[in-house]
């Protein structure tokens, strides 16, 4: 069975005016879309078409860089659903609950956590993403370039934000830090991240 442009988990103007109507309808319609039509497109007629899409990243990880298209859209399709659930309408702020105590132990505090994610976000060169990873039982902020993820590199994703142009452009023009920090004041669905953590 091919892969699947799976729907947003929200209506599209939810997340207004953090994150336009507009800057979904592109995002989510046209660039998310192209990944599963282009991973498509690669893994047709190959042992890989009926794989699930977590067992074709981790191959293609392991056969680079001869599978490196089928990584870049394998993991690009991952990222951007994932990224979905990252966000709702009404969220961000302080997190509560075992995230939150997991936070102060680990990071010291919410807003050192806050800190060194946005930092990690605003200076990832070029495109990529920021996350909130659980690596070796403790929980880290890491960047990572292009479609690069966490799984491949042992590490379970808890959180992350999409620092390509194509992800704020439209509503904040050059103004990365400005979106990161809307993500991090409005839009952090800490209740996905506490079903990430287990
Ligand atoms: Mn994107």
């Amino acid at each position: 069975m091919a892969f699947e442009l799976p729907p947003l988990p929200y209506d599209k103007s939810a997340l207004e005016p953090h994150v336009s109507a507009r800057t979904l309808e592109f995002h989510h319609g046209k660039h998310h879309n192209t990944y599963v039509v282009n991973l498509n497109n690669l893994t047709k007629d190959t042992d890989l078409a009926g794989k699930s899409l977590e067992e074709v990243i981790k191959l293609a990880a392991a056969d680079l860089p001869a599978k490196q298209p089928i990584f870049n859209n394998a993991a690009q399709v991952w990222n951007h659903t994932f990224f979905w659930n990252c966000m709702t309408s009404g969220g961000g702020g302080k997190p509560s609950g075992k995230v939150a105590e997991r936070i102060a132990s680990d990071f010291g505090s919410y807003e050192k956590f806050a800190e060194e994610f946005k930092q990690a976000a605003v200076t990832q060169f070029g495109s990529g993403w920021a996350w909130l990873v659980l690596d070796g039982g403790k929980l880290k902020v890491i960047k990572t370039a292009n479609a690069d993820l966490p799984m491949a590199h042992g590490q379970k994703a808890l959180l992350t934000v999409d620092v390509w142009e194509h992800a704020y452009y439209l509503d904040y023009q050059n103004r990365r830090p400005d979106f990161v920090q809307a993500f991090l004041d409005h839009l952090v669905n800490w209740d996905f991240v506490a079903q990430n953590l287990g």
